[in-house]
């Protein structure tokens, strides 16, 4: 069977985000022929965009799928809506759990549904700051190391959540 390797970002800052994304994690690895490779740490941070919202809680997990694209962006939108996703309101407004699909392999695409890669990831230190602890030697679409993108990101606001048994 065909499978790619997918990098998907996850947030919520409403509720309790931090077993959402533990629920969120289970529930991408239920998915068909899917597996959870591996996942990052928690981090939490003040909002981009609109400003009048919860601090966010993020993470970003590694995915072995042989779902196409498009597949698994309905099914990542399904568990969404089953953790309470609601999508009226403002764009960019606080949410209990949002799933962006970061990389899909080595696939470009830009459809009205689904833009490959990611649009924003380059400039969002909540994405790649995790992304660079469970792939530390990634190289980016461009060509370049993503400890080079890393560096390029403001990271003072960024902080990881640590787990209690360790420090
Ligand atoms: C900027 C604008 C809109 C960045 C900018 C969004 C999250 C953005 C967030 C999240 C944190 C949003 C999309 N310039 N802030 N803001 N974490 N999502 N910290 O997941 F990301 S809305
Ligand atoms: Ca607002
Ligand atoms: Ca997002
Ligand atoms: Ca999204």
């Amino acid at each position: 069977m065909h499978k790619e390797h997918v990098y998907i970002g996850l947030g919520s800052n409403l509720g309790d985000s931090g077993a959402t994304l533990e629920a969120a994690t289970k529930a991408m690895g239920e998915l068909t022929d899917t597996r959870v490779l591996a996942r990052s740490s928690l981090y939490c941070s003040s909002p981009m965009g609109p400003q009048d919202q919860p601090d966010y809680i993020n993470a970003v997990c590694l995915l072995e799928t042989a779902l196409e694209p498009v597949e698994l962006l309905r099914a990542l939108q399904n568990i969404e809506n089953r953790h309470g996703r609601e999508r009226k309101g403002e764009r960019w407004g606080p949410r209990t759990l949002d799933l962006d699909m970061l990389l899909y392999g080595n696939t470009e695409m830009n459809t009205a549904e689904l833009t490959l890669p990611h649009y924003g990831m380059a400039a969002r230190e909540f994405v790649m700051v995790p992304l660079f602890e469970i792939a530390p030697s990634m190289i980016m679409p461009d060509g370049n190391p993503i400890a080079l993108w890393v560096s390029r990101c403001n990271l003072e606001g960024l902080r990881r959540i640590t787990p209690s048994n360790q420090s």
